[in-house]
């Protein structure tokens, strides 16, 4: 059953959605450890949807550059708790997910998307399993895992290689049997991309100003999802204002610009650790793009 507004024939928001996120991780890029508790975890996630989140994406495996693996049993006992919570208080929840054993367990307790940050890439079988759920699966543009992506940053125009390699998953993930129209795009924001704030390395700014093309394959536009929020590249644009690197934790105002940039550019969702600016700054957006239509 789709329930999630824009997609798969169901009416529009009229808006771009905000997905709260929920790091089960001890070591998540920005709030790892935060809420490794799953009581911790669980109130943060009832918290965000009562501050206006539509999806909350619950996650047990830190992709942050340098990570290493955890173990599948390890990722299940992190997420089981606080997916089963959330889903019986009623939430929308996303599972993030690379493996198709954690996926299965998460739709089967009732999970509405599957978020899975290598599009399909890390786990053969995860494609098959989100086409015979039904559930829409986000795609993320992805070239390898966290331990060491930034050797994979390179690119000569990275809008047009990353649109090819989304492009090439969308055929792969089709042909295992999901519905095109259950498919969301995601340009990967971080993950293997160079974090320059200017000149031709930098990915990040790049991809937030090409999302429209990037959404654009085989004549059809995908709806797309951005994961901005406290990423390293928006760190770097304060360096020399600061002086030195900027915390993670102090880039939401950051973040809530990109969130109004790329819901005024059709954005269908932002992926968000701090919900209220970012369901006003969605809100902004619309009125900007019903008034200039
Ligand atoms: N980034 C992270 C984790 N999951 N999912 C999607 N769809 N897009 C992203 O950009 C994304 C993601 C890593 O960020 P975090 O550690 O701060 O959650």
């Amino acid at each position: 059953m789709v329930n999630l507004p824009g997609l798969a024939g169901s009416p529009p928001a009229g808006r771009c959605l905000v997905m709260g996120v929920v790091n089960v991780t001890p070591d998540s890029f920005s709030d790892g450890g935060r809420w490794f508790g799953a009581g911790e975890a669980i109130e943060h996630g009832l918290r965000m949807v009562a501050e206006g989140a539509d999806i909350v994406d619950v996650g047990g495996e830190s992709t942050r550059p340098g990570a290493q693996r955890v173990p599948a049993d390890e990722e299940l006992r992190r997420v089981k708790p606080v997916i089963t919570e959330l889903v019986r208080a009623g939430v929308v929840v996303s599972v993030d997910t690379m493996r198709a054993q954690v996926a299965e367990w998460a739709l089967g307790a009732g999970v509405s998307l599957v978020n899975d940050v290598s599009g399909g890439l890390a786990d053969p079988y995860m494609p098959r399993l989100v086409a015979k759920a039904g559930v829409p699966y986000v795609v993320v543009h992805w070239r390898g895992h966290s331990h060491d992506m930034y050797s994979r940053a390179v690119y000569a125009d990275v809008v047009r290689e990353v649109h090819d390699e989304l492009a090439q998953r969308v055929g792969a993930v089709i042909a295992e049997g999901v519905d095109p129209a259950l498919i969301v795009l995601d340009p990967g924001l971080g993950f293997s991309k160079n974090p320059a704030p200017v000149g031709p390395e930098a990915h990040n700014w790049q991809l937030v100003a090409g999302l429209p093309e990037l959404a654009r394959i085989g004549g059809r536009d995908f709806p797309v999802l951005v994961g901005a929020s406290r990423k390293r590249y928006l760190s770097r644009l304060f360096d020399e204002v600061d002086g030195e690197q900027r915390p993670y934790t102090e880039n939401d105002a950051a973040t809530v610009a990109i969130t109004a940039l790329s819901a005024a550019d059709g954005a269908w969702c932002v992926r968000v650790h701090q919900v209220p600016a970012n369901a006003d700054a969605v809100r902004v957006a619309a009125a900007y793009r019903a008034a200039r239509s």
